[in-house]
């Protein structure tokens, strides 16, 4: 809990659906590397723009300002080219699987020579399917042995049947995991690696010459499918394009927008939509050594939030010195807020809200 998580949100589809073009369109193809400085395949971390941060940082101008991270992975192992038989291989995509907290669902809304005029309904529901099934195979292999176990006489299983029973009813009726309600239901599951578990954001990769009307339909679909599942969220994006901007110098690519009468920030709306499927906000710590950003799970309390900066920050907090960026921004300096009295101290079970700029007060 108390541990700054860089967001990992994994891009999933059908083949030809996209899928590097978005990692491309949402990345501008920044790469990381592993400790051998090795290119990682499909992974790109991107810093959050955020207008807030930026201001903060031209008032206290700190010699380090750091954004909140986003990590994309290219994902690929659905559709038809799943990894099939091969044990290691299904080990190795399980592995990047697993520590995803979303998966970026990239839904095809382009005709395309290979894959055929454009369905996203049909391709969708085929996604989610793939899913349900391998999670099916999981939960009936585990619940079988599971029962076994407990006519050998290991009652403290029964729980864990009970709950596997409930996820296999679900997947019976074709709905992904993500269904099963109760949080702790969910959070006991997490072990396992379940696919339709994790919280999804369906971006529908738009061509450039479909119809906002036919991009309003499509979407209509899907989210008549969805509905009622919870965690889920729809956003959409012209993938091919925003991955030739990404590519661009600055200049040209405002000149590029403006032809197109396109829209700046698609990008940001994406993480945005990201934020709220997964209910995180953001608080800020500022000062002259650093202006920084910190996501946090909506309905952490102050300590929680302390624990994200240091632990030591949690093992001896005192209290929080707190004002909203509104707040800050309205007062114009540090000193005219604490003169209006909008600079409060909040104890430790005070329900950190976004924007939130906070100097904790800690004792060690
Ligand atoms: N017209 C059009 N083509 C696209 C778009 N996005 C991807 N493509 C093309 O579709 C093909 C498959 O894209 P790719 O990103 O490799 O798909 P992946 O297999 O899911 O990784 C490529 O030829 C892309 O250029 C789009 O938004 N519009
Ligand atoms: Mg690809």
């Amino acid at each position: 809990m108390f541990r700054v998580y860089i967001l990992k949100l994994g891009i999933v589809g059908l083949p030809g659906s996209g899928k590097t073009t978005v990692f491309r369109a949402l990345t501008g193809g920044v790469e990381i590397h592993d400790e051998k400085g090795r290119r990682e395949i499909g992974l790109g971390v991107v810093k959050v723009t955020d207008p807030r941060l930026d201001f903060l940082a031209e008032y206290h101008k700190p010699r380090k300002t750091t954004p909140v991270t986003v990590q994309y992975s290219d994902i690929h192992g659905f559709g038809e080219d799943q990894p099939k038989g091969a044990g290691a291989s299904l080990e190795k995509f399980m592995a990047m699987v697993r520590p995803l907290d979303a998966f970026v669902h990239c839904v095809r809304l382009f005709d395309s020579p290979l894959q055929g005029p454009a369905e996203p309904l049909r391709d969708f529901k085929a996604l989610e399917e793939e899913m349900i099934l391998s999670d099916l195979g999981v939960v009936e292999r585990r619940l079988d042995r599971v029962s076994r176990d407990i006519q050998r006489g290991k009652k403290e299983l029964s729980k864990e049947r009970d709950l596997l029973t409930k996820a296999l009813e679900v997947l019976e009726q074709g709905k992904p995991l993500r269904c099963l309600g109760a949080d702790d239901d969910l959070e006991s599951l997490r072990g396992f690696s379940f696919l339709s578990i994790k919280p999804e954001l369906v971006l529908l990769n738009v061509g450039e010459n479909q119809a906002k009307r036919t991009v309003e339909e499509v979407m209509d679909q899907i989210s008549s499918h969805t509905a009622g599942q919870p965690k889920v969220e729809l956003d959409w994006l012209y993938a091919d394009i925003e991955a030739e901007i990404a590519g661009m110098p600055l200049e040209d690519a405002k000149e590029f927008l403006q032809d197109l009468a396109l829209q700046e920030g698609a990008k940001e709306r994406i993480i945005r939509t990201s934020f709220r499927l997964l209910n995180l906000i953001v608080f800020f710590t500022a000062g002259e050594p650093e202006v920084r950003a910190w996501p946090l799970r909506n309905g952490a309390t102050a300590l929680q939030a302390a624990g994200t900066v240091h632990s030591d920050m949690a093992k001896g907090f005192i209290r929080a010195e707190v004002i909203s960026y509104d707040d800050f921004r309205a007062a114009g300096s540090m000193a005219a807020a604490h003169k209006a009295g909008k600079v409060r101290l909040e104890g430790r079970d005070y329900i950190v809200r976004d924007g939130d700029i906070m100097l904790f007060r800690f004792n060690i």
